[in-house]
């Protein structure tokens, strides 16, 4: 990818897309378009077209589309399934409208099969009954894929699909309720810190397993596939270990400094009870993870307590 090209970022305010244009800036990509205030409402089609006609991009990155933990999945489904399905259609169709050279479309794992043998290699993709939790979400990323998919096939379009690990990092939701487990749990740790609970309490029995990737390795791994990878199928973006949501809870607490006790809420839902990806083609392909799962925790947690004023509280639920 030239580094003087016109590059798009669909969703530049998500987590992956936030991470996205800082990589894209620190490796010296100089004509970054849609940013900030210039980025259309990729709802919306017509904005999206003349956005595309104008801006002409020659790559893109499409992070567009709401997303929430297993709480707002269960709470929205109606929102979460239609600004997914409208933002990709409406990328992808402008993009091919435009000519756009290559284009990456961030699905979700919660798309694979609830009960696909572990690690889910691509080939399980549609081959039983999703997560319930999450299943209208999961749906529009499916269907996205597919519509990816489909472009390559009649239009012979370079679209390709990355189905990236749980997401986490700076600028993401830290709404107790809405968020990821990571977020929601920095959130709710600090929150009993500072009011010396005695306990933190922790959805579902503990167990399930999810592999987790630092934002900004995703977005590495999103502009190594953009440059290096070309294939029909889809490709997931992992590379780290999967973790007990017991052992998030405890290195959660650890990192923001919650001595109480621990205790699990059975009565949320645990959702999948294992999700980790094979990773091996991008591994064979020569990428690798770099954040170390501490670190990274404690890099989010910093940026929370410096932004949670103003931001990261509860963007998901606030855009619906
Ligand atoms: O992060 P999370 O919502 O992602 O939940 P999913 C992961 C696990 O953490 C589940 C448990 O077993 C939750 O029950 N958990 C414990 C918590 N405490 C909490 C908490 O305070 N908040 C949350 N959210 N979880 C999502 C999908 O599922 O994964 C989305 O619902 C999306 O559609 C995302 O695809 C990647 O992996 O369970």
């Amino acid at each position: 990818m030239k580094r003087d090209a016109r590059v798009f970022v669909a969703g530049g305010t998500t987590l992956p897309g936030r991470a996205l244009i800082d990589v894209l800036r620190a490796e010296r990509f100089t004509r970054l378009v849609g940013i900030g205030a210039d980025e259309p409402d990729v709802t919306d089609a017509a904005a999206t077209e003349a956005f595309f006609a104008a801006a002409r991009p020659e790559y893109v990155f499409l992070c567009a589309g709401k997303s929430g933990g297993i709480g707002l999945n269960r709470a929205y489904p109606v929102e979460l399934m239609r600004d997914n399905l409208l933002a990709t259609t409406n990328v992808l169709h402008a993009a091919h409208r435009a000519g756009t050279a290559r284009l990456l479309y961030l699905a979700s794992s919660c798309a694979y099969p609830k009960h696909a043998p572990q690690p889910l290699a691509v080939g399980a993709l549609g081959t039983g009954p999703m997560e319930p939790t999450s299943e209208a979400y999961a749906t529009a990323k499916f269907a996205g894929w597919k519509l990816c998919a489909a472009y390559r096939r009649e239009y012979g379009c370079r679209f390709v699909t990355g189905f990236p690990a749980n997401a986490f990092g700076p600028h993401d939701d830290f709404g107790a309720d809405s968020g990821h487990v990571i977020p929601a749990l920095i959130r709710r740790a600090h929150d009993a810190k500072v009011r010396g609970d005695a306990e933190l309490v922790v959805w579902g029995t503990g167990t399930p397993r999810r592999e987790f990737v630092y934002a900004r390795d995703l977005a590495r791994a999103c502009l190594f596939v953009a440059e290096n990878y070309e294939g029909d199928a889809p490709i997931n973006l992992g590379g780290g270990t999967d973790v007990s949501i017991a052992d998030v809870a405890s290195a959660v607490a650890d990192v923001v400094g919650f001595r109480g006790r621990i205790r699990f809420d059975a009565a949320h839902p645990d959702g999948a009870p294992l999700k980790a990806l094979d990773s091996a083609p991008l591994r064979e392909m020569g990428w690798r993870a770099e954040a170390d799962f501490r670190a990274a925790l404690a890099e989010t947690y910093d940026w929370f307590l410096h932004h949670r004023a103003t931001e990261g509280t509860g963007h998901a639920r606030r855009a619906i």
